[in-house]
């Protein structure tokens, strides 16, 4: 009996153990059209196994995932991890000539990668074309087993995936607008959880539940898959409390609104304090460009208290409350609300930086080639839309991936001379004269020593029109270090450093006429993209990639391409 008692204890110690341990997932994600019915017209979607949105991914920090995805779409198609770190696997990143070639349609190709230290909300969406439009889904984080979150355990987790949605494929709205050099057609709705809500024809019947108790707490974990449209986020009568953003955890604070750009995440805790009934949540623009087209419309789900609910055919379920949402122009909010940000954990900020990096980001308009008929001219005044980095236009490769290009030594595919400041001086964000208007096309990299600490002062411009770009930095996480407006001046703006406690986010909402300043290690090996996460600015070329070299010995160094890694 007793060396049976000792025989199973060691047993539940090796198996407690074990559990505990990391575990590896396998997936399969087969892309292809479905039928999807909004707006009361029926499309060919492409889904991820036919579900829009597509599967939620669960894991545990420490987990692996190896993800197989067949394509049986008629495009090309990637898909990237949004905000793992992929530390020394660079080849399962995903943005398609960045990482790796296209997976073309036929093929398959595995993503294989390990969380590690990041717990919260992320997401996977295509990065190919415009086809994350229905190509996205929700990746959560967990702690590792025996571990819990910093905050009160939630009785209930809800993803909540904003998106939006073309009456339309879009990506024949993107080929269009490629062809005209016009800005591409706005959407026609946004979604929540790929449901438009009531306030749409033919959508009420569809319209997200997200359910709630009197008294527990529901954990919201937001994520804004939208193409490009920053969102603002509401709940009626709803208290949020945000404890985490971008798979960070951040110093807990109270807001009745959120804002979130493209690419971003923000979890909440929301407590069924209310009196039983039906609210409103609901997401509509925030739109920081002037003079430019937006869908302007909202998008809604439900929070319904379980006592409220109505089950029964008959009974007559009260109407929901609605949130009054901020005008879409209301900056202030926006400000007061990314301010409010504080790291959780202890910040590790590098301090002494070796590369103090000013780019500026915007937009811009290029002449009409002489080759060109008018028709490819229907940007503003005969032109076409274009965007850039330091004036530098970013161009994908089409024959080798980056990745692929500089592993292999591959000479003419890229080179290493992106601007670590603009080619030219002058006022940012004030009255910019015509002749500044049209970039350099370029694929231009920014190489980085490993382990090199740092810095970037992302500075708006006002060509064309002002706007806040959310900047997404593959590969890494970054301190927000500060925020401001007008152009940064080292002299004033040093001082506004926060180098305590910073939050740490993978995507930054650089705010319209302002500057935002970020700092990193480059710890991670590869070629990694930094770009807009408004889709119509990336195809423009809002976008520059950083190779940062391998250090020293194996932990340093990136690992070898998978047999199986598509090419060109
Ligand atoms: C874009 O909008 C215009 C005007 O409504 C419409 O004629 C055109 O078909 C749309 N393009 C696409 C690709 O849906
Ligand atoms: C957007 O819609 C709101 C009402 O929902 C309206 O107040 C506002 O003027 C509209 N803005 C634009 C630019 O159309
Ligand atoms: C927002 O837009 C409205 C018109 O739609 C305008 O009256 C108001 O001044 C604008 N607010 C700001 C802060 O730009
Ligand atoms: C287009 O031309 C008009 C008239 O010359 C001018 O007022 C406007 O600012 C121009 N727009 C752009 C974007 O250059
Ligand atoms: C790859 O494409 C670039 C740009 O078109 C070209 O300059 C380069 O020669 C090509 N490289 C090879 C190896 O084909
Ligand atoms: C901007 O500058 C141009 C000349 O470069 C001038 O014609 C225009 O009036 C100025 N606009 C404003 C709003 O100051
Ligand atoms: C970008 O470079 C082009 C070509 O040299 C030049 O015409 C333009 O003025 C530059 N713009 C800026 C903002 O540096
Ligand atoms: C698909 O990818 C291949 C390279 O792998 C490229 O040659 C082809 O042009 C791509 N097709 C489209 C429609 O972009
Ligand atoms: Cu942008």
């Amino acid at each position: 009996m007793g060396v049976f008692n000792k025989f199973s204890f060691i047993f539940l110690v090796i198996f407690l153990s074990l559990s505990a341990n990391a575990e590896v997932q396998r997936h399969r994600f087969v892309i292809q059209a479905t039928k999807v019915k909004r707006l009361c017209k029926t499309h060919n979607t492409i889904t991820v196994n036919g579900m829009f949105p597509g599967p939620t991914l669960e894991i545990k920090n420490g987990d692996t995932l190896e993800v197989q995805v067949v394509n049986k779409a008629r495009y090309n198609v990637t898909i990237h991890w949004h905000g793992v770190r992929q530390m020394r696997t660079g080849w399962a990143d995903g943005p398609e000539f960045v990482t790796q070639c296209p997976i073309r349609p036929g093929g398959s190709y595995t993503y294989r990668f390990t969380v590690q230290g990041q717990e919260g909300t992320l997401w996977w969406h295509a990065h190919s074309s415009w086809l994350r439009a229905t190509v996205y889904g929700a990746l959560i984080i967990r702690p590792r087993e025996g571990k819990s979150y910093p905050f009160p355990k939630p009785k209930r987790e809800t993803p909540i995936l904003l998106g939006e949605w073309w009456d339309a494929n879009p990506i024949d709205v993107v080929r269009e607008a490629t062809r005209t050099g016009a800005a591409p057609n706005v959407s026609d709705a946004y979604t929540i959880n790929a449901q438009p809500g009531d306030l749409y024809k033919c959508s009420s019947k569809e319209t997200t539940v997200v359910s709630v108790d009197s008294g527990e707490t529901n954990l919201l974990r937001v994520i804004n898959a939208a193409l490009n449209q920053p969102l603002f986020f509401k709940v009626a009568n709803h208290k949020l409390t945000v404890v985490g953003a971008d798979a960070s955890y951040t110093k807990p604070f109270t807001t009745s609104v959120l804002m979130l750009g493209p690419g971003q995440t923000t979890d909440v805790l929301i407590r069924g304090d209310q009196p039983p009934s039906r609210y409103y949540m609901a997401a509509r623009a925030y739109q920081s460009a002037q003079n430019a087209p937006f869908d302007n419309t909202t998008t809604t789900a439900i929070l319904e208290y379980k006592s409220a609910s109505c089950a029964a055919k008959k009974c007559n379920a009260p109407t929901p409350i609605m949130p009054s949402l901020p005008a879409y122009n209301d900056t202030n909010t926006v400000t007061a609300f990314s301010q409010s940000f504080r790291s959780r954990e202890k910040a590790e900020v590098p301090t002494d930086i070796d590369e103090s990096l000013f780019f500026t980001i915007g937009l811009g308009l290029n002449n009409c080639p002489p080759n060109f008929r008018k028709r490819r001219c229907q940007g503003p005044n005969g032109t076409r839309f274009t965007a850039s980095m330091n004036n530098v236009s970013f161009v994908l490769p089409r024959n080798f991936s980056l990745l692929q290009a500089h592993q292999q030594g591959i000479p003419g595919v890229f080179t290493t001379d992106f601007p670590a400041n603009p080619p030219l001086k002058f006022d940012y964000t004030g009255n910019v004269s015509r002749s500044l208007f049209q970039p350099v096309p370029g694929t231009k990299l920014y190489k980085l020593k490993y382990g090199s600490r740092v810095q970037i002062v992302l500075q708006d411009t006002s060509i064309v029109t002002p706007e806040n770009h959310p900047i997404h930095l593959h590969g890494y996480d970054f301190y927000i270090i500060a925020e401001g407006f007008g152009n940064f001046d080292p002299k004033r703006d040093t001082s506004k450093f926060n180098l305590v406690d910073p939050p740490m986010r993978n995507t930054v909402g650089v705010p319209v006429n302002g500057w935002a300043v970020i700092r990193f290690v480059a710890d991670n090996p590869g070629v990694w993209i930094l770009h807009c996460h408004l889709d119509v600015h990336i195809s423009w070329g809002l976008a520059m990639a950083f190779l940062v070299d391998n250090g020293v010995g194996e932990l340093q160094t990136i690992q070898p391409p998978p047999p199986d890694l598509p090419i060109c």
